[in-house]
């Protein structure tokens, strides 16, 4: 890429993000805006463990949303109401470190935020209430940490930032000649974790299309900095990716890997003999049927919507 393009591309970002960005309050497409508290929300309707609704706001480039003050707990509940009236939902308020000593998920005493507890609680009933739930009338209750209920992610305005060549919320991703972006995930998973995060990301797991994406892929691969990886209970040498064995070989997109554009298997490979019915890349770039609770690094794949009819629907007016 030119220096002159780079500069120009940088100034249209600059101006969009000071412009385009404030003014249509765009965060994700299943997010709302709410300006009396300048973010955006999103109501989880699927019930989840408190770790896994933390974790799942995390995958999105999130928070598990807590009130910070009255006025945000009303404006949310009002939202809540509107669109999914749940009974009460998980918030980002637990017991991380001492028992019945409640803290936010970024750190904050309860104290500093909104503390309205119901009549008797916190009561850690049971000895196993760790874990904080919002009631619709808007009281505080400790509960178990192990149910699965109903919670909200949030995203302030003011920590949005852009990454206009990829047309994502999310700087991790890289845009590269082939118009395309990647993000390489340091952090070993499973291969159905590795989709998952990608889908919460609005990518996929990578799908080699062509040599020269497969070449990509592998500079990606050697350009990411890997020795610093804490984790050391993954296969180094092998990254997923979006294919799949059901019958044949398939990319998660249901394309026959031979109508994918890239057949390249390492030497001697698939040969799990069934038991390797994942797909994953050496660091070479050869495929290798890998299994699928093997935690390895990954890529997420993502095609900018920049030129398409969804970027002016995003854009074209304002909220
Ligand atoms: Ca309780
Ligand atoms: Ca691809
Ligand atoms: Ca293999």
């Amino acid at each position: 890429m030119s220096a002159k393009l780079i500069v120009t591309l940088f100034y249209v970002q600059y101006i969009f993000i000071t412009n385009c960005q404030e003014v249509a309050k765009f965060f994700r497409k299943d997010y709302d805006y709410i300006d009396s508290t300048k973010s955006f929300y999103k109501i989880h309707t699927i019930h989840r463990t408190w770790e896994d609704a933390k974790e799942m706001c995390d995958f999105e480039g999130t928070t598990l949303f807590y009130p910070y003050d009255e006025d945000e707990a009303r404006a949310v509940i009002n939202y809540w109401n509107q669109t999914q009236p749940f009974s009460w939902i998980f918030i980002g308020v637990s017991t991380p470190n001492v028992r019945e000593v409640f803290e936010t998920v970024d750190g904050l005493s309860i104290s500093q935020v909104y503390d309205a507890w119901g009549r008797g609680e916190p009561n850690n009933a049971g000895g196993i209430e760790g874990c904080v739930v919002l009631r619709k009338d808007g009281t505080l209750n400790d509960d178990q940490c192990t149910k699965k209920l109903p919670f909200i992610c949030k995203k302030t305005l003011s920590t949005l930032e852009w990454n206009m060549l990829c047309d994502l919320p999310d700087m991790g991703y890289e845009y590269n000649e082939l118009g395309r972006c990647y993000k390489f995930h340091l952090n070993p998973r499973s291969w159905h974790d590795a989709f998952r995060i990608c889908d919460a990301e609005q990518s996929y797991l990578a799908i080699i299309n062509s040599d020269a994406e497969a070449n990509v892929l592998v500079n990606i691969t050697k350009n990411t900095p890997k020795d610093d990886v804490e984790d050391t209970n993954y296969l180094n040498g092998a990254v997923h990716l979006g294919f799949k064995f059901n019958h044949i070989w398939k990319t998660i997109k249901h394309e026959s890997l031979r109508r994918s554009g890239y057949t390249k298997w390492g030497v001697g490979q698939p040969d799990g003999k069934g038991k390797e019915t994942c797909g994953s890349m050496f660091f070479n770039g050869k495929l290798n049927d890998i299994s699928c609770d093997q935690r390895c690094f990954f890529i997420c794949e993502h095609e900018p919507a920049i030129l398409t009819t969804e970027y002016d629907f995003r854009f074209g007016r304002p909220n």
